[in-house]
Order: structure tokens, then sequence, then C-alpha cells
């Protein structure tokens, strides 16, 4: 076969490596020159089938139209090589495709359980990677969590958990996830979606080649989830923070159920979870769903979710200096992740807010911060938007800064003993920072450094 590979970051590398293995013409394109491009610089892959520092166009591809093209994540369908490719009726995969379709006969060896939503993604994923560990099979977590499925061997694994986000699944076809959650669905990406419909079309792929056998764990709190997993023919497992369920997982006076036909079954207390906040328990509960799946007891079960601290910069407690605590949110970015962790504390919050907006509307995180924000400190390049949407609702008290260190400054000048500092900014840190993990760093070290000196 003749494919070309779309994109050459982590995903397009690995997916172009696979496809060469398999002794298929593969070509690699990026806009890019090869000297801006990390992941290419190991690749076996002759010079003449990477095409790189041209435009994405079929015409850069040498002799004519291939038979498929394998697509990055982050290349958007409105590509111009996308439309290309479309119209001419070439059949486009998404990189995770490629790499979970298995042998001719579409044998991978390996379980798949995929996770998506718009946020709890990684916290998930990580669980369900620690809950399959502990079965004693072998077991490995990857995907958008920062590990390429293309780079791996599924057949030698029993379980692959597989972080999956919107833009993976948006081009997923043939492929089926026998164990998928669906945790949420709420605006993001609308950029590379177009529209919020195009968004939660996507997600809703997770289900679309389900067996009836196969199992959908979705979260009955969110109208969109339930109403993309009428689609699915497998089995419904449903969870809820709000509503006890006849059926499905809850929350029951201060315990994580399992509800059976309107009878309780206590799996663990919410007290003993690290993972703090109604969202968090969703999280939680649709780990245990999973893990119910693959045969774990509830006393297993307990234990793993108990041990289970947040991932890194993810309501990351920082410290706690002069009774001020200060979180680490960073990864929030996008407005409903913040509105969650502004919901998870009942002391007053200094919150910092800011970094760039992916052209989403900011009114109901600045709803969510007037009742429970003793100020709201906003900095860099959506400042100003915020500020707005702020004192639309009314926000009694804040301000705005230019740089980031100049916020966290000025949060830690007006915080009072008992408060918490929160860096929950509701957007990307791509007006000053590479990625969520430098801002989430810089935060921990300019607090630190700050009442260390
Ligand atoms: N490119 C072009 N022209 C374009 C668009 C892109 O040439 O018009 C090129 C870029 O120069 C780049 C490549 O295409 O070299 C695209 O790479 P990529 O953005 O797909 O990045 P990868 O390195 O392959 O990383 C991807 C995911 N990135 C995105 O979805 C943007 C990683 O998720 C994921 O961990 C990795 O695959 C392994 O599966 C990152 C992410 O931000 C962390 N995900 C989003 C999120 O979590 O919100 C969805
Ligand atoms: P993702 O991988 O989907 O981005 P993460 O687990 O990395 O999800 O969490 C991203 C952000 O969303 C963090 O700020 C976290 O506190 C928040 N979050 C985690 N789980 C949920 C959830 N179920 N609903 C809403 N926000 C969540």
């Amino acid at each position: 076969m003749k494919v070309v590979v779309v994109g050459a970051g982590m995903s397009g590398a690995a997916a172009a490596a696979l496809l060469y293995n398999r002794e298929d013409l593969v070509y690699l394109m990026d806009t890019k020159e090869a000297a801006e491009l990390p992941f290419v610089r190991d690749l076996i892959l002759p010079e003449e089938q990477r095409v790189f520092g041209r435009e994405m166009t079929l015409a850069n591809v040498p002799g004519g139209a291939p038979d498929l093209m394998v697509l990055s994540p982050g290349v958007p369908p409105k590509a111009k090589v996308v439309q290309e490719a479309l119209t001419e009726g070439i059949p486009i995969w998404s990189e995770v495709e490629l790499a979970l379709t298995g042998d001719s006969e579409g044998d991978l060896g390996a379980v798949v359980v995929g996770v998506t939503g718009s946020n709890g993604k990684t916290t998930t994923t990580s669980l369900i990677g620690v809950l399959a560990g502990s079965t004693g099979k072998r077991s490995v977590v990857a995907g958008n969590i920062g590990l390429p499925l293309a780079g791996l061997s599924p057949v030698e694994y029993d379980y692959v958990v597989a972080e999956l986000s919107s833009f993976q699944l948006a081009f997923l076809d043939r492929l089926r996830i026998p164990i998928a959650v669906l945790l949420n669905v709420t605006p993001d990406h609308l950029d590379w979606h177009g529209s919020f419909e195009e968004y939660a079309e996507a997600k809703g792929r997770i289900f679309r080649n389900q067996l009836p056998g196969d199992l959908c764990v979705i979260n009955w709190d969110c109208p969109v989830c339930r109403r993309l997993s009428e689609q699915a023919q497998s089995r419904r497992v449903f969870f809820s923070s709000t509503v006890l369920l006849d059926t499905g997982w809850g929350l029951e006076k201060g315990w994580i159920v399992r509800r059976c036909d309107g009878r309780s079954q206590p799996v663990v207390a919410v007290d003993e979870l690290q993972l703090k906040g109604a969202h968090n328990y969703e999280n939680v509960m649709a780990a245990l769903a999973v893990g119910e799946e693959l045969r774990l007891s509830d006393a297993d079960l307990a234990g793993i979710v108990s041990g289970f601290a947040p991932v890194r910069h993810r309501q990351e407690v920082v410290g706690t200096f002069d009774g001020v605590l200060f979180v680490n949110d960073s990864k929030a970015t996008n407005p409903d992740s913040a509105i969650k962790a502004l919901a998870s504390y009942a002391q007053p919050i200094v919150l910092l807010a800011g970094g760039k907006n992916k052209g989403l509307d900011m009114t109901q995180f600045m709803e969510a911060a007037r009742g429970c924000c003793r100020c709201v400190v906003f900095y860099g390049e959506a400042a100003d938007e915020l500020r707005s949407a702020a004192a639309a609702v009314g926000i009694p008290r804040m301000m705005s800064v230019g740089s980031f260190a100049e916020a966290v400054k000025a949060a830690i000048a007006v915080a009072e003993a008992g408060d918490v500092v929160l860096l929950s900014p509701g957007c990307t840190s791509w007006d000053a920072f590479k990625n969520y993990e430098e801002r989430g760093a810089c935060f921990r070290e300019l607090v630190r450094e700050h009442f260390s000196g």
C-alpha cells in the first residue's frame, strides 16, 4: 500500500515507523523543516519519503495519490491535504485506527479500554491503568496521554488503556473499542472541529463499532453523553454524582456505591480518596465500573482508588504557606474544568485565570467564580476578555496584571490565612509557555521561591 502520513510529531513519526516496518510505501509530510521535527531524528525512513518544509498537499507526494492517508491528531479537517483526500475519496484513518486495527484478520491480541471526555481523561486513564495493572495481566497506558499508540506493539499486552482525544476519534472508522468510557462533553477545541456538534459527534465515535457484549461507561449527568450513547450496541453502565440511579454507580452518604436494582453496595468512602471534588468522584466511578468489568474485587478496587494521588498539574497541592493552600491546576485549559476546581473548595479562593482562549465563552466560568472567590487575578492574552466577562456578571473584586509572575505575586499579596490560591486558568498556556506543564512548574517554583526567601 502507498500511505501518506500527515504530520510528523510523535504520532506521525510512530505511524510512519509502523508502516515502514510493515513494508508499506510510506511518505511522511509536515510543513516544518526536518530540523524542527524532533521525533523524526531517529526515524528509519528514506530521505525521498520525507516531505518536509513544504505545503501539505497531495501534489507534493511523489508518484500521485496514495491508497490511504493517516492523520496526526493535531492536523484539523480543514487542512488542505485532508480536504483533497476527502474530495478524491482517499480513505483517512487517525493514527489510533492504524495502531489498533490488528492483523489482516483484525485480531489485535489486547483488549482496548478507551477513555474520552472533555475533562478527566488523563486522571481516569491513569487510574484505570493502575487497576488493569493490578489484575496481574500485561497492561499499558498510552494515547493522548503522551505515548502514541502507533509506537506500541499491542500483541505484547492483554490490556491497552488508551486516552483518546476528540482529534483522534474524529477519523475513527472501523476500530472497535470493547470497553469505552465517556466522561463528559462540554465545549472545547471548537477551533479544530468547527462546531460543538462536530466535536460531540467525534466523542460519540468511541461507541461506534462496539458489539453487544462490549461495555460502555457513561456519565448520566451529562445529557450530551447520554444522547451519544444511544447509538451504542453495547451494555451501558451509567454513573452519576447527582442522582441515585436504580442501577449503576452513585454517591450516597459519603460513599461511592454500586447500585443494583435499587439496592446500594458501598465500595469506597469518598473521605478515603485523595482525588477530591464531585468531578473526581465521577472519574473514580468510571474507573470502578471498568475495574469491575476486569473482575477486580471490591476490596481491591477500594484499596487502589484510595491510594491513587492526583496526577501532576490537576489540582496538585503545592503546599501550605502562611496558612494559605496553593493549588496548581494548570491543566484546567477550558472553562468547565476550572468551574469544577472552583467547586472543590469550601474556603475562599484567590483565582488565577488567563492565558490564551481557544475561542470559548468565559461567562459561566466567571459566574462560578463570583460566589466563591475572594479575588480573581487576570493575566496574559485573555485577561481583557475575562475581565469583561467578570464585570458583566458582577465579580466584586478583581485585578488585571500583565505577566504570569506578576499574577502569582498579586495572588500571594491578596490571600489571607485559610484561603486557597488556585491556578485554574480556564485557558491554554500557549501565549507565554510551551505547554501547561511548564506553566504549572513555573507556578510551583514562584510560590516556593517567594516563601523560601
Ligand atoms: N502540522 C502541519 N500542518 C498543519 C497542522 C499540523 O504541518 O496544518 C504538523 C505540525 O507541524 C506537527 C504535526 O503536524 O509536527 C502534528 O503533530 P500533533 O499536533 O498531532 O502532535 P503529536 O506530537 O503527534 O502529539 C499528538 C497529540 N497532540 C495533539 O493532539 C495536538 C498529543 O496530545 C498526544 O499526546 C500525542 O499525539 C500521542 O498520542 C497533546 C494534546 O495537546 C498532549 N492533546 C489535546 C488535549 O489533550 O487537549 C487533544
Ligand atoms: P484531560 O486529560 O481530559 O484534560 P485531566 O485529568 O488531565 O483531563 O484533567 C484536566 C483538568 O480537568 C484538570 O484541571 C482537572 O482538575 C479537571 N477535571 C478532572 N476531571 C474532571 C471531570 N470529570 N470533569 C471536569 N473537570 C475535570
